[in-house]
């Protein structure tokens, strides 16, 4: 039998704030420590693999790719012991990593749509009633100015009906209607992305530079981004090991979550409640 994750809940009030809004502000996420290695490994990846790239073409945004084979602190950083209980919570127990990506956002008009949601396109799902499908967390390395690219929210549409109409970008004013995160350096973001979002622009003067994880249930395809070539950057934990796609063997894609036992059915239940009985008359 495999040991159940010991895996906080988180309060009552995170959770409502998740189900009804749709988004978690997580501040000071990363300690101090942790947030200068991924600062230092971030502009590692950005100095290899984005400089030339900027240097040659303008480009709304640029992206590292393969994130996970570029330094272990980002492995680190998907199983996070303090962001489990925000993973377990907001989408199950069968939870992985599908998308791991570092983006830089140079100073420019948002290259985001207006007020979208990332699961418009997914059918076959009722997503005002599945808030626990689908989520992002970006995680934040250096503290963002107000006008430097952060993201906005607008709370609870992801649980309008989908026949009801979306509120229309050009009537919404950012900064009276929705939710804008200012945040420092070692905080995080987590979000159902299909919650209305958007980056605004960024018109500052400084890049602004950000880590964005994607997680859904185990089932769910995984990007090849979403776990290093290297195994042994991966923790050996049942619930990490999930989170990184290394489900237990031998179990289905469905029944990942192996120290959840199952229950056993009513009709073995009451067979077995009967049994005690008969035997109890007997002896
Ligand atoms: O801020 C970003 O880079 C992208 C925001 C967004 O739309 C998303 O993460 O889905």
């Amino acid at each position: 039998m495999i040991a159940a994750p010991e895996v906080r809940e988180i309060r009552k009030a995170e959770q409502i704030q998740f189900e009804n809004q749709g988004y978690l502000y997580l501040p000071q996420l990363m300690n101090p420590a942790l947030t200068s290695r991924v600062k230092a490994a971030y502009q590692r990846a950005q100095d290899d693999q984005l400089a030339l790239q900027m240097a040659s073409e303008k480009r709304a945004h640029y992206d590292v790719s393969q994130l996970l084979d570029t330094d272990p602190v980002f492995s680190e950083l998907a199983v996070l012991p303090d962001l489990l209980p925000y993973l377990v919570a907001t989408v199950g127990d069968d939870v992985q990593l599908v998308q791991a990506s570092a983006r830089l956002f140079p100073p420019g008009k948002t290259f985001t749509a207006p007020w979208h949601s990332d699961m418009a396109n997914t059918l076959g799902i009722d997503l005002a009633h599945s808030a626990h499908f689908h989520i992002k967390v970006h995680f934040y390395f250096e503290d963002l100015q107000p006008n430097q690219g952060c993201l906005a929210f607008l709370p609870g549409t992801h649980r309008l009906p989908r026949e009801k109409e979306r509120p229309r970008p050009q009537d919404i004013d950012a900064h009276r209607d929705s939710v804008i995160i200012v945040p420092k350096a070692g905080d995080a973001v987590l979000f159902n992305t299909h919650c209305l979002h958007m980056c605004l622009d960024n018109t500052s003067t400084a890049d602004r530079r950000t880590l964005i994880y994607a997680y859904s249930h185990f089932w769910v395809k995984q990007q090849s981004n979403a776990y290093p070539a290297n195994e042994s950057w991966i923790p050996s934990d049942p619930l990490a090991r999930q989170i990184f796609g290394l489900g237990a063997e031998g179990v289905e894609f469905f029944d990942q979550r192996p120290w959840v036992q199952p229950r056993p059915s009513a009709i073995k239940n009451l067979r077995q409640r009967l049994g005690k009985r008969i035997l109890g008359r007997v002896s």
